[in-house]
């Protein structure tokens, strides 16, 4: 069986690795994301649960048991309640969910708490996934986590952050193939965008004729809300309002992203708005585009986003001395200010990890120019897996050398 994509056994071993991991007697809790009462917005998993279960569905709770040799897997959900069912749909019979899903017990909500106390009275250790976005926002885990405190004292409550972002770093051979078939959606969003680029029409028509290109090619999602920058908006980094008009013999740059089965890709292309890049344009374009391979051919094990990084502010920093924007290289925070990697994954900026890359990672490798005196802004992003001797450019379809692109107009 098959839950978005990928085989129920796999969820499986992504929860037996994790106990594996953890301290004898120990418990971790992952809650299912709140719904919006009111539809407001859509809901989506969240993505440790999703990565855990592949279980999508709202009030939902994960228990991971281990005590010794005992571990065991427990599913708090809510059961289907008949006159709920005329508003929101049938929720799915509990021996169903064990037998598609794999979990050794799927119990009601109602339950959930007692059968919580019962096994944090044989466990130590109890482990949470705290979003620490905003820590303003006093989050479900940090309350449930407080009042299992109080009742349990002498448990220790920790973070399971390091050891699941050590687990989803990695990715399989099921997973990469949902993120390649993710760019090849973006990357047909993208062709179908290109069409409507004319100095004229908004922005956001050129997003609405990308993100067409998205769900008729079976992404129900964006990964990230599309950035479609023209003119000097090209120059802000996560420009997102695209409500402007498009200028004439301009740039436009997307970073944009379809999801598929949770999964993310993650793009940035710069096209001209008059159908050929001029001068200038193309001098700013070329200069990225060759510290985007020269970057790219860095990447393998062992190297650090750091790195990375450090090499691209070096490249980019004697392409801009020779074209006299600035005197020194040390002066190119003023037309390149972000990083040049990122991990991708279930999320777009995937959850964190320090240290050297290894086999397994998928990162981005995005350099950019913004030169707001010229109103220029160029960003060329690529998908890279990390392979055990180098790297993999997964969107290597997507077109980004200068005349493919003016072929295209
Ligand atoms: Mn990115």
């Amino acid at each position: 069986m098959k839950i978005l994509g990928i085989p129920s056994n796999e969820y499986k071993k992504r929860r037996d690795n994790l106990l594996r991991k953890l301290p004898d007697r120990s418990i971790v809790i992952f809650l299912s994301n709140i719904n919006s009462q009111s539809n407001l917005t859509p809901y989506r998993q969240d993505s440790n649960f999703i990565y855990m279960t592949g279980f999508k569905l709202d009030k939902s709770s994960l228990l991971l048991i281990k005590n010794g040799k005992f571990t065991k897997s427990i599913l708090a959900t809510e059961e289907n309640d008949p006159k709920l069912e005329l508003w929101i749909g049938k929720r799915p019979d509990f021996n169903d969910i064990k037998r598609d899903y794999l979990f050794d017990d799927v119990v009601p909500n109602t339950k959930f708490k007692e059968m919580l106390y019962f096994y944090l009275r044989h466990s130590d250790n109890l482990y949470f996934y705290f979003p620490n976005e905003d820590i303003k926002i006093l989050g479900q885990e940090c309350v449930l986590a407080k009042e299992l405190k109080d009742k349990f004292p002498y448990v220790s409550i920790n973070s399971v952050s390091k050891y699941i972002s050590s687990l989803r770093r990695t990715k399989s051979k099921n997973e990469i193939d949902l993120m390649k078939k993710a760019i090849s959606i973006t990357n047909k969003g993208i062709r179908n965008a290109i069409k409507h680029i004319k100095p004229g029409v908004y922005e956001y028509q050129v997003q609405a004729a990308l993100e067409y290109g998205f769900r008729h090619n079976n992404s129900k999602n964006n990964a990230f809300i599309s950035i479609i920058a023209s003119g000097i908006n090209s120059t802000t980094l996560h420009y997102s309002e695209n409500n402007s008009k498009i200028p004439e013999n301009s740039v436009i740059l997307f970073d944009v992203g379809s999801e598929y089965n949770y999964y993310a890709s993650d793009i940035s292309r710069t096209f001209p708005t008059s159908g050929k890049f001029n001068k200038k344009q193309k001098n700013i374009y070329k200069a990225v585009l060759e510290t985007q391979k020269a970057v790219i051919d860095k990447i393998k094990p062992g190297k650090t986003l750091k790195e990375l990084n450090e090499f691209t502010i070096k490249l980019l920093g004697k392409e801009m001395k020779t074209m006299k924007y600035i005197k020194d290289v040390k002066d190119i925070g003023k037309y390149y200010y972000h990083c040049v990697s990122h991990p991708i994954g279930i999320d777009v900026h995937d959850i964190f990890n320090n240290g050297p890359l290894k086999a397994g990672d998928v990162i981005s490798c995005e350099p950019g120019l913004y030169v707001k005196e010229d109103e220029i802004g160029v960003r060329i992003e690529d998908d890279i897996l990390i392979t055990k001797t180098g790297s993999e450019v997964l969107s290597s379809e997507i077109i980004k050398e200068i005349n493919d692109i003016e072929n295209l107009f």
